[in-house]
């Protein structure tokens, strides 16, 4: 909404609307699988999501129990960052830990 400048006419419009249109966001999950330790899941829920020892054990066992859970919320080139980083260090633990993303 901001125009930038004063009200003459001869001003530049610089810009004509604001820039806090939101980014499409996406939803970054966890899959359960039956080889993956708990310890590792809550260590990439703390490590690379952020959470706490106690948020991070609370979704590890939602996962287990249910199949899936929600690590977090990104924009686009975040949440495939997060997601390349839990296979990369899956794959150096030898653990078949999966993450996918989905628009929201
Ligand atoms: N099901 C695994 C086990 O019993 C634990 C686990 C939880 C694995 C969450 C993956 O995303 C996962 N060792």
């Amino acid at each position: 909404m901001t125009n930038i400048g004063t009200d003459s006419k001869s001003d530049v419009l610089e810009r004509t609307k604001n820039k806090t249109t939101k980014p499409p966001m996406f939803k970054v999950y966890l899959l359960n699988d039956d080889y993956t330790t708990m310890d590792f899941v809550v260590e990439i829920l703390e490590v690379v999501f952020r959470h706490s020892p106690i948020t991070a054990t609370s979704i590890m066992l939602s996962i287990h129990k249910s199949g899936k859970g929600l690590a977090g919320v990104y924009t686009k080139e975040i949440a495939e960052t997060k997601v390349a980083q839990v296979h990369s260090a899956a794959a150096r633990s030898g653990f078949p830990l999966k993450s996918i993303m989905e628009k929201e």
